[in-house]
């Protein structure tokens, strides 16, 4: 076992402890033990050999968890945006044999290390904002050995920065042109046989799939998912992104983590996620990024108790955004999300879409000492401005890097 370390204790911290969607933040001290937080309370005497840190009245909040992303791909899909200014709309381009498929030659031309160069500077861009638990997807291989390169590539990242990974298997996120008319092989041969060797290889947290009527449809996706929870995975689903498919209905009834975009969802569905402790992960910069007008439902994801959850979507086609604060602020402005809502949902909602309720994403005992401090004192402060990092310092596992 590991020698125990010294104590450390966090002050004078306006804290938002991320279990609540209300804005506000208390006095609290937090005690630090071995990475772990050991209590929280309004004032805490420090213990012996405790270094002290003083927050100076800055606001503390759990590091932020971006929790959903496809941060590791090739290349990029620059000309595209062109095209799409000029008009062409995003299933245009896909029926053109662009989007997602564009990307999958440019990842599947990438060694694993490649595909690392190519995506540490996402990344850093990320963790810069204090981000210290990112999702991400695979989706862009679209055969066995390019998805599992992207998922090593994504498990490497944790070695390489102070930052937890979970990885989500998105083999059904397009199908390759190789298996156009062949959409159930695609599914057994890449989607099925491809994740139960990601299993082996412990390369997969997660099932995820584009339920979507250019992608897969939901008894597609319920045969997936049926395989994946006999694997003993989550599951989790882009769905009502572009039109209403029933996918949201399907991740509730297979209980997943949580069903992401949702422009789309009915008030229905929104109750069947509630009752299925299904989040609800907004995703505004792919809302922005297609010039989109059909909000998420917000008034009724709210009625039916459901948690909502904020992230980039980091992604070349839909949202090439890397900054998860600005995401916050796009939820607040673009969805109506209050800031409380927002903060939440980059932090302890976050963290329930990724399974990792209590153990990062919350300022409780027993969690992970990640944490973010802003030049900030509120979190209005926090997700009000655009494109301004407040971030003061970050701490992941109680270490400040
Ligand atoms: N929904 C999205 O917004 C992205 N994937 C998905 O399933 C788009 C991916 C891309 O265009 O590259
Ligand atoms: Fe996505």
């Amino acid at each position: 076992m590991a020698k125990p370390t010294a104590p450390h204790l966090w002050t004078d911290a306006a804290v938002y402890t991320g279990d609540t969607a209300q804005a506000h933040t208390r006095r609290l001290d937090v005690l630090v033990q071995d990475g772990t937080i050991a209590a929280v309370d309004e004032h805490i005497t420090p213990p012996a050999n405790c270094t002290v840190h003083s927050c100076g009245g800055r606001l503390l909040t759990p590091a932020l968890i971006d929790c959903h992303t496809h941060v590791v791909y090739g290349g990029n899909r620059a000309a595209e945006f062109q095209m799409r200014l000029d008009g062409a709309t995003y299933a245009d381009i896909a029926a053109a044999g662009g989007g997602i498929v564009s990307t999958m030659r440019a990842t599947r031309s990438a060694s694993v290390d490649e595909l690392i160069a190519q995506s540490l500077p996402r990344v850093d861009s990320l963790l810069a904002e204090g981000v210290g638990t990112l999702e991400v997807k695979s989706g862009y291989g679209l055969s066995v050995e390019a998805e599992l390169n992207m998922l090593r590539a994504a498990r490497r990242l944790e070695g390489l920065r102070p930052v937890r990974i979970k990885t989500s298997w998105l083999a059904a996120h397009a199908l390759p042109p190789e298996y156009q008319d062949r959409r159930s092989a695609y599914i057994d041969e890449v989607v099925l046989a491809g994740l139960a060797r990601a299993k082996a290889e412990g390369l997969v947290d997660a099932v995820d799939g584009f339920c979507e009527h250019l992608a897969f449809t939901p008894e597609e996706m319920d045969r997936i998912f049926t395989f994946a929870s006999g694997l003993g995975l989550p599951v989790k689903l882009h769905a009502e992104q572009l039109s209403n498919q029933g996918g949201a209905a399907l991740a509730a009834r297979h209980g997943a983590l949580s069903a992401d975009h949702l422009e789309w969802l009915t008030a229905e569905d929104a109750a069947a996620m509630a009752r299925a402790g299904t989040v609800a992960v907004l995703l505004p910069g792919a809302f922005y990024m297609l010039s989109e007008t059909r909000l998420p439902p917000v008034a009724a994801l709210r009625a039916a108790g459901a948690t909502i959850a904020v992230s980039t979507d980091c992604n070349p086609g839909t949202s090439p955004l890397t900054s998860l604060l600005m995401a916050m602020n796009m939820a607040a402005v673009l969805f109506g999300l209050t800031v409380g809502e927002c903060m939440h949902g980059t932090t302890g909602a976050a963290a329930k879409a990724l399974g990792l309720a209590g153990v990062t994403g919350t300022i409780v005992p027993g969690a992970a000492a990640d944490f973010a401090v802003w030049n900030a004192s509120s979190v209005a402060e926090l997700v009000n401005p655009i494109g301004f990092n407040q971030l003061h310092a970050r701490y992941f596992k109680g270490q400040k890097v």
